[in-house]
């Protein structure tokens, strides 16, 4: 079935992954490309609507391309009910402080997963002390008790960061971290983000082995360990 949204995508993109889960969330039907990760194999047409030629892309009615999973996260979410943002602006706007935060968050998640050797990898694990820590303080402050960033229903906040936990998590399986567990807020929310219907729904099948196969094929030393 021809759907009205189309999303270009890598099988492992955690970008591609948050503008999924709002998919999933909101019950929009929708169809998925996966575009070739390597350079010089992504296609004409891919190429002339994705600027930075990169995923996600969510192609509407064939029509309009939209890029920057950010945009393409905030545009569902102001056409398609129901409403992931919460009604409150101020609590709107400090959901949109936090989901800005993210590419911090990421940063210190996979620059860990793509060290190249042992030392690189334990000094990058270091640095994601200080944004567990800021999310697990927010958490902590947020007045509610969740088990998701705004209470019991997901929201943009949640469908961003929900695939880096789940890295964090998928290294941690590799590789003892012992890191999620000093700050309880964050791992609370982690194991909620991951039980999620939209987040479980919002990857290929088998995703933990096909993200493990991409860390080999990336030739990164964390792959060493898979299968050990
Ligand atoms: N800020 C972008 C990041 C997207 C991104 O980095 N996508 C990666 C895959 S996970 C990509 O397409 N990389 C291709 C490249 O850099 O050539 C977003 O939120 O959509």
């Amino acid at each position: 079935m021809t759907a009205k949204y189309l999303l270009c995508s890598f099988k492992t993109c955690p970008w591609v992954q948050r503008a999924a889960i709002v998919l999933r969330e909101k019950q929009i039907a929708y169809n998925i490309t996966y575009i070739d990760a390597d350079k010089a194999k992504r296609p004409r047409w891919f190429l002339d609507i994705s600027p930075h030629a990169k995923v996600p892309v969510l192609q509407i009615d064939g029509q309009h391309a939209l890029f920057e999973s950010n945009a393409i996260a905030e545009y569902l979410d102001e056409t398609i009910a129901p409403r992931l943002h919460p009604e409150d602006p101020i609590a709107r706007a400090r959901n949109r402080a936090w989901t800005d935060y993210v590419s911090t968050f990421a940063s210190a998640v996979s620059d860990t997963a793509y060290a190249d050797t042992d030392e690189e990898f334990s000094a990058r694990s270091v640095r994601m002390h200080e944004p567990f820590g800021k999310l697990d303080a927010a958490l902590a402050q947020r007045g509610n008790a969740g088990p998701f960033f705004n209470g019991t229903k997901l929201s943009l906040v949640d469908a961003a960061y929900a695939p880096f936990l789940q890295r964090y998590t998928f290294m941690a399986r590799l590789r003892t971290l012992g890191i999620i567990e000093k700050y309880p807020h964050l791992a609370a929310w982690r194991d909620a983000l991951l039980a999620a219907p939209a987040v479980q729904a919002s990857t290929v099948a088998n995703f933990e082995a096909v993200w493990r196969q991409n860390l080999i094929a990336r030739g990164r030393w964390l792959g060493k360990f898979v299968g050990g």
